[in-house]
């Protein structure tokens, strides 16, 4: 079986990029042993504290937080970091090539419970006119990644990662070794399994709530379809499905707070998911237009997320043009 690092180095991966890939998951493997510890490292429970989104942390958003942040700004390659978890960016090495991007530990409300949950990690290219902190160097579309990806901390730890070639998994190994295990990931074009938030249905808008009472109706209905349903409650755990079998994902925009359409965040979780799912040949839209297009104005700027397969996602962006 192949390495990770053989495959870069065959992907022709710029060392560089292989070494910052490297950095990002030693600190990913120590969340995936602190994960497995549970209980007995007393890691579970609630930190007592809020983020910028108001959003409670659990001890682990924090400990996962600290030990991403710890570690890739020991990287000389590194110019600044964002996190869900920080404020503000933070400066690494003014001199560092990259900017990285990332959800410590998205679906954090399963740690609790030992559902998964994952890294969601997004790498920019850092701009050289622009300090390491400065919000504006990361303000760049989803387009411009350089790589993305997440690790799945589940029954096995699966790391998905994107360089524009490809989506591929690999599949993390008791020797601290990630394997290739799929390579070029195929998400299939049509499904009849989709993911949603049904709970929210009162708040969206009227083309997301005819869209569901749609698929709601199966055979009979417009749709012609008997659809089954599936909420995990943690994105990465949602995606890696429709990765391997297809579906669709959506957290789609939503009244209950008008100022934050949406509870998904464009720089942490939407692009870097966008990539890797349109890279295996699925769609990423807000509903209306492609996520990876976005124009960011903030880094904690959230974003209505309608992905998965191609030929689902096309229906409901026709739902959105013909009720908007
Ligand atoms: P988080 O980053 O604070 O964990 O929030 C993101 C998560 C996603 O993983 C998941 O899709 C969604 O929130 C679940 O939301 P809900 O609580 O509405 O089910
Ligand atoms: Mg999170």
């Amino acid at each position: 079986m192949k390495r990770l690092h053989q495959f870069l180095r065959e992907q022709h991966t710029s060392p560089e990029l292989i070494e910052l890939i490297d950095t990002l998951l030693v600190a990913c493997k120590e969340v995936a042993y602190l994960l497995k510890q549970g209980a007995l490292a007393g890691i579970l429970g609630s930190a007592g504290a809020e983020n910028i989104q108001g959003e409670t942390q659990k001890k682990l958003d924090v400990l996962s937080n600290d030990l991403l942040k710890k570690t890739l700004l020991s990287c000389s390659l590194v110019k600044g970091i964002a996190s869900e978890e920080e404020d503000f960016p933070v400066a690494g090495n003014p001199n560092g090539k990259y900017l990285v991007t990332f959800d410590p530990l998205d679906g954090s409300s399963n740690i609790d419970v030992n559902v998964s949950v994952g890294t969601i990690f997004s790498i920019l290219q850092a701009p050289t006119d622009l300090a390491g902190d400065d919000e504006s160097a990361f303000l760049q579309q989803g387009s411009k990644q350089v790589a993305a990806g997440y690790v799945l901390y589940g029954p096995s730890n699966i790391l998905v990662m994107t360089t524009g070639k490809g989506t591929h998994m690999f599949t993390l190994a008791n020797t601290g070794d990630f394997f290739l295990t799929r390579e070029l990931v195929q998400v299939p074009v049509t499904t009849k399994e989709f993911a949603i938030n049904m709970s929210n249905q009162r708040f969206w808008e009227h083309a997301m709530q005819s869209y569901v009472d749609d698929m709601l109706k199966g055979e009979e209905g417009p749709l012609a379809k008997r659809y089954n349903m599936r909420w995990v409650a943690s994105m990465v755990a949602e995606v890696h499905r429709i990765l391997t079998r297809g579906g669709i994902f959506m957290y789609p925009y939503d009244y209950r707070e008008p100022k934050k359409p949406g509870k998904l965040r464009l720089m942490y979780e939407g692009n870097p998911m966008s990539f890797l799912i349109e890279q295996a040949g699925g769609l990423s839209t807000n509903a209306y237009t492609h996520i990876m297009g976005i124009q960011p104005k903030g880094i904690h700027e959230r974003v209505a997320v309608v992905l998965g397969s191609k030929e689902e996602v096309n229906i409901a962006l026709d739902y959105h043009r013909r009720l908007a």
